[in-house]
Formats: C-alpha cells, structure tokens, sequence
C-alpha cells in the first residue's frame, strides 16, 4: 500500500514537470525538472518535520539544515534586495523510517521539490531515511536557483528525484603524510558535496603508526611525533562528523605487509632487528596484538566492514630469519601458505569482533578458493580482476589504478568520468556483486596543504559517473557502490617536502 501510493506520488510529480535542461548539479540526479519563475530565499528559512516518523534526536538533521544555511549566507549574501516575487520560508522534510544508524546500504534515495507558490511557500523533501534527506539538502545547496542567497535565480519550480542517488564512490587517499584531524574533517565535507559515502581510513602504514590503541599503548611509538598522532576520541570525532553528513568510515590495518610501524612499540612484532617487515607470522603474540587492535577498533568503527589489507607482502624476512624458516619448516609450510595462513586467522579474528571483511585482491589472486566466502576483494591491479572476482561468487569494490588513482597526477577528470568498474562483467547477478567503486588517493604524493586540490574535482566525476552512468554513459550500468578515501602514512615522503 505505501508502495502504491509513493509510486502514485511519483507519477504525479514527475507527470506535471517540464523536462530538465541546463540545471548546473553535480553529481545530476536520477531526473531533474524545474521551471522558469525566479525564487528568493527567506534570511532565516526554517525548518520542519511534519509528517516525519523520524525524530531527529541525534540532530543530524538540523545541523546539517545549518550547515546549508551557512554555506549559502557564506557564498551568496545578497543584501538590500526587496523580492517581490516568490520567497522560500521553510523546508519541510518527511523522513519514512526512525532509523539513524549509518548502515552499510542505506536507502539514500529522495525527492526535493521546491514549488514558487504557496503561503507560506516551502521545499518538500522526501526519503525513506535520514541519510536520503541529507542527500537531498545538499542537492539544494547545490541548486542553482537556490544558491543565490535573496538573489533572483532561475528554476523556479524544481522537482529533484534520486533513487539511486546519494551514493557511493569509494573514494580513498591514503596518505603518506599525517593529516590533521581538520583537514580529514575537510576531506568528508567535500566528500559529502559529491555525495560519497564511505571514507576509507587506511590509518597505519609502514611508516606511521598513528593511532592510539589502547590495549597496546606502545603501537603508536610507532608514530611519526608525538603531535602527529590521533587519539581515540580524535578518531571517534571523526567517525561521528563522517556519520552526520551520511559518510561510512572504514578502517584499514594492512596485514602482514605494510606494518614495519608496529614494531617500534613491540619490537618482537618484527622477524628480526634488521629484516622489520611483514609481521612475524610464528609468534601468537602478533594475532593477540592483532585483536587488541580490532577489538578496540570495534568501539570506535561502526561500519559492517573492516578491512585488513594483504596486499604486496614480501616474504622474504620470513625465509632468511632463523626462528620463522624452522617455525615454517616444522609447520610443513612454505611462504605462501604462510601469507594464506597469515590472512585467514586475521579475518576470523575481525569476524569474532563482528566486523565483515575487506582485503587487498593479492589476497585473492593467490588463495581465493580459501577465502572466507563472505570476503569483499579489494581491486587495484588492473581491469581484468574484478569479472574473476565476482565469477568466483566474491563481493567487489573496484580501484582499478589504470584509471581511478588519484596520486597518478597527469591521470585526467575525464579518464575518471570514463571509467567502466563493470568492464568484462555481463551477468547481472555478478554486476550486483560490485558493491563499490572507490578512487584512491595515496599519501606519497600529498600532504595537508595540498590534498584537496589533488582529489578534486576529479574524485567528484568518478563519484558522478557511477550515479547516472547507466543514464548517460554506459548503457547497461547499474551500479551501486560507495566512496571511500584511503588515509595512511608513510615516511619517505616527507624528505620530498622542503626542509625548513
Ligand atoms: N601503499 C600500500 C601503496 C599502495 C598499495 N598499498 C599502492 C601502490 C601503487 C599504486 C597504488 C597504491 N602506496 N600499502 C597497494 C594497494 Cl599505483
């Protein structure tokens, strides 16, 4: 029955639209309309919930109705206009469902319409979740006619339908560099601008271990200052800002590679003094150091998913130290069923914390078949990966680095806008196995003063592409998938930077 009548509503409105022509919107919505009567903003626009089963309690809604307001008394304060034609006062949203937890797949979808008649005149917005209104009023933040603080602008009846919309780019950065918390928090502000909806937080790496673990307080000796450092509740600030503006925030520990950092806290977490990296696969106490992290992580990180790395792991400290080549001798093992090994216990481990996994595609590529099934593999290589993956019944995001690497600098918006994640995928059920296209930007090759430039705009034509690309584009696309920006830390970086 509601089914019936959202679908009668959509008919309706959609029915008595002009179509859409030159609506500046980024990403465009599923369809958009307006009309041609110019529209004021009223100074202090309001406002409300009628009809909503929602209640707002975490204030999600109404704090980021001020960061709209704000944003658009910032850019377009018009002063000493007297308008005579038609004033917006207030926003009605009308959110179906109570729900305020951020989850992996929430409905985004929604309809704005902002009519020009009316006493008083107000903008509708509809969605099933609070996360579709959200989608919504940054949309209206977006609209052009709307921008224009007590300016006239041009759509004046404007109707907005996304279904599909809100989505999803994965778009990560991990970085080399620390990044301060403001500036991560800048990151997911332009993120929620695009509308990408998961930040990939790849927070340690070789070079830097960050962040404050409290069952292990030695991990973050492993930071590059004693200032360069997050604590817990820095990175529950940071969750919990992603999360008002309807961005995930996945967290990344790469195991067993990419993790010399730890050891400068816990040295035995190294094979040896002078082989550091990966992880020594023959002691217990790295899978206990393992799941203190995940075990503190569960705390902070909400997100169904964790992910857990596995990607370019060199072997060969666990070949030339003593005690791991008789560990691996005595075990009947060689290397590789060492990194598998390795792999598999980390993700039982982040499954016992109730996290889903995500790993690296090396994981795949050499021990797919021994995959927990429920494992999302993580593309970066190339194209050809992904139809093998989803062949073989794996969710997965797509990171191809031939096209969707931010740190490739000479790599252009339009390669970005162009990309296919579902190249070489035809069946539809394998299609839907690509939870998410995300767009990497890694640290080497920036710092805090120049991160947001190097990810857009760029980030925000991959973010538009999988929107509307079955619209626009690629005529069979169907994609659903989600943002992310990968974080992490790497030292070798920073002699690049002048010293001062
Ligand atoms: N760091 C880590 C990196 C990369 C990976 N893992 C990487 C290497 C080359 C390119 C992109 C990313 N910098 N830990 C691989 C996933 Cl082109």
């Amino acid at each position: 029955m509601a089914l019936a009548l959202r679908l009668l509503l959509a008919f309706l409105v959609i029915g008595s639209c002009i179509a859409a022509d030159n609506i500046d919107l980024w990403p465009m919505p599923q369809s958009v309309s307006h009309g041609t009567q110019k529209l004021y903003i009223k100074k202090d626009i309001t406002m409300s919930m009628v009809g909503s089963t929602y209640s707002d309690e975490k204030s999600i809604l109404k704090d980021a109705f001020q960061r709209m307001v704000d944003l658009i008394t910032l850019n377009h304060v018009v002063d000493g206009i007297n308008p005579s034609s038609s004033v917006l006062t207030c926003v009605n949203i009308v959110v179906h469902t109570p729900e305020d937890e951020l989850s992996f797949g929430a409905d985004e979808s929604y309809n704005l319409t902002v009519p020009t008649t009316g006493d008083p005149l107000y903008a509708q917005i509809e969605a099933q979740t609070v996360f579709g209104a959200l989608q919504a009023l940054q949309t209206q933040i977006s609209l052009p006619g709307i921008a224009y603080w007590l300016e006239p602008a041009f759509p004046p009846f404007t109707h907005i339908k996304c279904q599909q919309c809100g989505r999803p780019l994965t778009c990560r950065y991990r970085m080399r560099h620390y990044l301060p918390v403001k500036i991560i928090k800048g990151v997911i502000d332009a993120m929620a601008y695009s509308k990408l909806n998961v930040l990939h937080w790849h927070i340690v790496d070789e070079q830097s271990f960050p962040i404050e673990i409290p069952s292990y307080p030695k991990l973050w000796n492993g930071s590059y200052s004693y200032s360069e450092r997050y604590t817990m509740s820095d990175a529950i600030d940071i969750v919990r800002y992603a999360e008002k503006r309807g961005v995930n925030v996945l967290a990344e520990i790469d195991v067993p590679g990419h993790a010399r950092s730890w050891g400068v806290g816990y040295p035995s977490l190294w094979p040896s003094e002078s082989c550091r990296e990966p992880l020594d696969v023959s002691k217990n106490f790295t899978f206990e150091v393992i799941d203190g992290i995940l075990s503190d992580f569960s705390k902070i990180f909400k997100f169904k998913f964790v992910h857990l790395g596995g990607d370019e792991v060199n072997t060969s400290c666990w070949t030339t130290t003593p005690h791991i080549e008789g560990w691996l001798k005595n075990n009947h093992m060689n290397v590789s069923d060492a990194y598998r090994d390795f792999v598999l216990r980390s993700q039982k481990i982040a499954i016992s914390h109730g996290y889903d996994i995500i790993n690296w595609e090396e994981t795949f590529n050499s021990f797919g078949d021994k995959l927990d099934p429920k494992t999302v593999v993580h593309n970066w290589l190339g194209e050809d990966v992904a139809p093998k993956v989803v062949a073989a019944g794996h969710r997965c995001i797509v990171s191809n680095q031939d096209k969707w690497y931010l740190d490739h600098l000479d790599a252009s918006w339009e390669g970005f806008y162009m990309n296919e994640p579902l190249k070489g995928i035809n069946d539809t059920k394998q299609q839907q196995l690509v939870i998410g296209g995300e767009v990497c930007m890694w640290g080497e090759e920036i710092d805090a003063s120049d991160i947001q430039q190097t990810i857009w705009p760029r980030a925000a034509a991959a973010a538009e592409a999988e929107f509307t690309s079955n619209l626009v584009i690629y005529g069979s696309m169907k994609f659903v998938c989600h943002s992310q920006i990968l974080i992490c830390h790497a030292k070798e970086c920073m002699v690049a930077l002048p010293s001062v």
